[in-house]
């Protein structure tokens, strides 16, 4: 078992505890176990596995004996005994309810003593039957947002962020290509067209292992991936099962001899799928997942790599992103399919956090980090005064910021050069929280809405334009302030919004960040055609986290954007003559 799903039970336990009104000593040790699972770098299911071993369990902190032993029952059983036996009480109903947005131990036990609420369902029938009303902190705002909540969980569950099923597949992948005869495992699916979320991984396998008719052994090997929380089906050149977070994946086994059309068929989309298959038709050619064949004599035309299918039917290889029937099978036709961006045409990072607010690392070490990615320029971007629970800047402190950031600028030696900036909030009426003549000596300022997200779609499109019109603004942070999966985008009149920003050049920017990943796809494409000018950043809050580009640049192919599309593909001087002029 690997250490996240470690964690997560050790917090399910805590979690579980809490609600039963167990002892907070008891509950603290839990987390405290969860979390130390979560951050260690050493695999813990390895080391429960021999004497010598548990004595180095100790010594991570937060492992004492007694968790010591929880580990070693979660490893050897996949789960604990408390766990399951708090579950047995309660149902697992609760542990869902605990995903609802500001449900935390305490709400869940109150509905449960006061209401017998086990579940989503359960909770969704009291709200509608009123039955929820006049419960102690309960009131009419407290259900309204419950209600939106359970319609975002239900809209979105059973789909899995792109950062958590690239992480699965990767670990999945590197415990198959350990088997001896396995050369090859690609994810395809939605995962290879770069969605930014997905419903389940489709891995494809081959190698001398997956000749057909002598597979046994290999899903054999595949059925005892430790990861596999239980088996949905197992036949002979296909394995699936559920990961421990409800992830399905879907192994198959092919031979490689058309590991190409497999891969060209279960990259989907369905959509692009249907209409490359019309177009085989019409050449006088069938299209399986298979091969590429001939429809009179069915001979194979195609059918090892995905270039010669696609070349066979007189078209240049598609990028998986693209493959959404969105007009790539007529480019490829044309030969004339956009020179898609790439993580490595980036050359600067302007959106990131410092230890002066909610960062965990320091400017020169953010400076050092962006300098080992190959960067030529970064902003540091620390948030404003209203965010109060991350030590926002006040007018003064981020006056020190500005001499901070120069000091770290003159220390790197022109090796990287270090912009001073802010990611100023545009409060609830769209003015911005610090003074303009603050603003005026910062060289990128970003605009960013991170409160009051309820208001109406007038008002916030009313905010958002009022606070891009300040003539300090040069870039429009995480336009949409969505958290895939947990937060619906605000209502916003988003190409009202992009308008203006293009009359006015400010950029908009994609955020990198798995969990937003905002502007989406959709819209990028329209931010394009609007004339709009992007930026993509990481909003690094870690020093790790910078260079993780990927997911965004992904996005941003998705939407055809290429290098010349989007600001920082530009040397430092030129991205800064490219932004907003400042007043
Ligand atoms: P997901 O899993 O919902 O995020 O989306 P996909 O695209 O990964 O969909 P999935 O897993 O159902 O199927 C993987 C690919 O297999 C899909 O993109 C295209 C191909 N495929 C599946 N079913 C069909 C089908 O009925 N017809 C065609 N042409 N292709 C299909
Ligand atoms: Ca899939
Ligand atoms: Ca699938
Ligand atoms: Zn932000």
């Amino acid at each position: 078992m690997d250490n996240p799903t470690m964690a997560r039970l050790l917090a399910e336990t805590a979690d579980l505890l809490e609600i039963d009104g167990g002892d907070g000593f008891r509950i603290r040790s839990y987390r405290r176990a969860a979390e130390a699972a979560e951050q260690t770098t050493l695999d813990l299911t390895a080391l429960t596995a021999t004497a010598p071993s548990t004595a180095r369990l100790l010594q991570i902190p937060g492992i004492g004996k007694g968790m010591a032993a929880n580990l070693q029952a979660i490893a050897a059983s996949g789960t604990l005994p408390l766990r399951e036996e708090l579950l047995a009480k309660y149902g697992a109903g609760l542990l869902e309810l605990l995903k609802l947005p500001g449900m935390g131990p305490k709400t869940v036990a109150l509905l449960w003593s006061a209401a017998q609420i086990a579940g989503i369902d359960q909770l969704a029938e009291a709200i509608e039957t009123g039955r929820l009303a006049g419960l102690p902190r309960m009131g009419e705002k407290q259900i309204e947002k419950l209600r939106k909540g359970i319609d975002d969980y239900r809209r979105s569950a059973g789909r899995f962020r792109i950062d958590v099923a690239e992480e699965a597949a990767q670990r999945i992948a590197a415990y198959l290509l350990a088997f001896p005869g396995i050369e090859r495992v690609t994810p395809a699916g939605s995962l290879r067209r770069g969605r930014e979320t997905v419903g389940d991984l489709d891995l494809l396998v081959t190698g001398p292992a997956c000749a057909p008719g002598h597979t046994a052994a290999v899903v054999e090997y595949v059925a005892a991936y430790p990861g596999i929380h239980d088996m949905i089906a197992r036949g002979e050149n296909k394995v699936s099962f559920h990961l421990s977070d409800g992830l399905q994946v879907d192994v198959r086994l092919l031979p490689s001899a058309s590991y190409g059309a497999a891969l060209q068929y279960f990259t989907g989309s369905k959509a692009h799928n249907v209409a490359l298959r019309q177009r085989a038709l019409k050449m006088g050619y069938t299209l399986s997942e298979w091969a590429l064949g001939r429809l009179d004599d069915s001979s194979t035309v195609a059918a090892a790599t995905e270039e010669e299918i696609y070349a066979a039917l007189g078209m240049d290889w598609i990028p998986p992103e693209l493959r959404e029937n969105l007009g790539e099978i007529e480019a490829a036709a044309r030969h004339a399919l956009p020179r898609l961006i790439e993580t490595a045409d980036l050359r600067g990072d302007l959106h990131m956090h410092t230890t002066a607010t909610d960062g965990h690392n320091s400017i020169r070490e953010m400076a050092e980090a962006a300098l080992a990615c190959g960067y030529r320029y970064i902003a540091i971007t620390d948030h404003s005064k209203n965010l109060a629970m991350t030590n926002g800047l006040d007018e003064k402190r981020a006056l020190e910021q500005i001499q901070s950031i120069r000091e770290v600028d003159r220390q790197m030696e022109g090796r990287i050069r270090v912009l001073t900036g802010i990611e100023v909030d545009i409060l609830a009426d769209g003015a911005l929280d610090l003074d303009d003549e603050v603003l005026a000596q910062m060289e990128v300022v970003i605009a960013s809405v991170h409160t009051r997200f309820e208001q109406s779609r007038e008002e916030m499109t009313t905010r958002v334009l009022r606070a891009i019109e300040n003539p300090y603004v040069r870039i429009l942070g995480h336009p949409t302030g969505r958290l895939l999966l947990r937060r619906e985008p605000f209502s916003l009149d988003l190409g009202e919004a992009l308008r203006r920003a293009a009359e006015l050049g400010v950029a908009l920017e994609h955020n990198a960040a798995p969990e937003r990943l905002d502007l989406n796809d959709r819209d990028l494409r329209l931010a394009k055609e609007l004339g709009c000018r992007i930026v993509i950043n990481s909003d690094s809050h870690d020093s790790r986290n910078l260079g993780k580009m990927d997911y965004g640049i992904r996005q941003l192919r998705r939407a055809w954007l290429g290098p010349e599309d989007v600001l920082n593909t530009l040397g430092p001087e030129d991205f800064l003559a490219a932004l907003r002029p400042r007043p």
